[in-house]
């Protein structure tokens, strides 16, 4: 717990707008103290925290407390070590300060999406995807927009329609980025990229995709909901076939294509990626970090060096 001073240093606001924003905006009910001084929790410290980040962006604070007591805003962390220390170390200083901009790009595209302001989503994603090349801004950008997104939806803040109309809107940028890479055709580095039967979550699996181009691999990308025929087609001849595994319930589906896939192409590299492809026990299971599992791709493919 900290006292008043403490928390405010931490969350890098003064005393009296830690006040204020307390009592206009009731971001933070602290406890009292046997003495009746405020004491303020973690939990606390990180609304505050998110609510100074959304208003250094530009946003009201009527409309950041909104989305933070909505819960539409993803509370940033609070730094490691307190705020009044003299200098954070470099590294966790940078990442924390990412952590914070994650926050605040995240809450800006789903309040786009929950205001159904196409406008405002493109904007959204152009504030996104000028921050630096492809492969890092979709990890610590995009991906936790969309996860963001994802809680809205599954908490009833965001329509069904708001997140369709905002992740259709990714997918046409991360189509953009894979036409964009380009591709020159190279058998032995074919790579099929798809998603399994029944699965339509396709953005990582696209994500990946346009890594892996921008790696100097020959991808073909499938697509969504695949049969397991059409996988056994379209990988003949090819080096390796990656199969996006996002839910739990496209494991099954996944695992029943990488199987034929092995029985059918024996030298195929049958790899799988995304959070349900954990521990697929006898395939090639990518890491989440997107040029990592370009990288592990092309040296599965790498035929032996002669001794
Ligand atoms: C957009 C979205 C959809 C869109 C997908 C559109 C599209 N073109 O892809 C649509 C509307 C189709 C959809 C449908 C459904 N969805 Co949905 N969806 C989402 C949402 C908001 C974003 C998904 C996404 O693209 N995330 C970005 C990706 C890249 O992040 P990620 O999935 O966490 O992936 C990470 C890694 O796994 C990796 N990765 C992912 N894929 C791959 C592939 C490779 C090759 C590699 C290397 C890495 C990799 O990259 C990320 C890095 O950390 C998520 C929320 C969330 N938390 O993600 C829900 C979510 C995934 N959906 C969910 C659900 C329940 C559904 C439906 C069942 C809803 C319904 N009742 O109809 C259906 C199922 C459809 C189907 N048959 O597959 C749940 C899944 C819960 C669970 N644990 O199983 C989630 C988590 C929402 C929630 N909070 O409840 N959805």
């Amino acid at each position: 717990m900290y006292n008043i001073k403490q928390a405010a240093a931490r969350a890098g606001v003064t005393v009296p707008v830690l006040r204020a924003w307390e009592r206009r905006y009731g971001i933070v009910h602290p406890d009292r103290s046997s003495s009746g001084y405020r004491q303020f929790d973690d939990a606390a410290i990180a609304r505050v925290r998110t609510m100074r980040l959304l208003v250094d962006a530009g946003w009201s604070p009527s409309a950041a407390a909104a989305a933070i007591l909505a819960g539409t805003a993803p509370l940033a962390p609070t730094p490691a070590q307190p705020a009044d220390d003299p200098v954070l170390p470099n590294a966790a200083a940078a990442a924390g300060a990412a952590a914070a901009e994650s926050t605040v790009t995240s809450a800006r595209f789903v309040d786009a999406a929950r205001a159904m302001d196409p406008t405002a989503v493109g904007q959204a994603l152009d504030d996104i995807f000028t921050r630096g090349s492809f492969e890092p801004v979709a990890t610590r950008f995009l991906f936790p927009a969309l996860q963001a997104l994802g809680e809205a939806w599954a908490r009833g803040d965001v329509t069904v329609g708001a997140e369709h109309m905002a992740s259709n809107a990714v997918q046409r940028r991360l189509a953009q980025a894979l036409e964009a890479a380009g591709s020159i055709a190279d058998p032995r580095r074919r790579v099929v990229v798809g998603l399994p039967p029944g699965s339509r979550h396709e953005l990582g699996a696209l994500a990946f995709a346009v890594a892996a181009r921008r790696a100097g691999l020959d991808v073909t990308y499938l697509g969504a909901d695949l049969p397991v025929d059409d996988w056994v087609r379209a990988t003949a001849g090819a080096g390796a076939a990656v199969i996006g595994v996002v839910a739990p319930r496209d494991r099954g589906p996944a695992l029943e294509v990488a199987r034929r896939l092995r029985v059918e192409h024996p030298g195929l590299v049958v790899a799988l990626g995304g959070r349900a492809a954990q521990r697929s026990v006898g395939f090639l299971v990518l890491p989440d970090d997107l040029a990592a599992a370009a990288a592990a791709v092309t040296n599965a493919m790498e035929p032996p060096v002669p001794a």
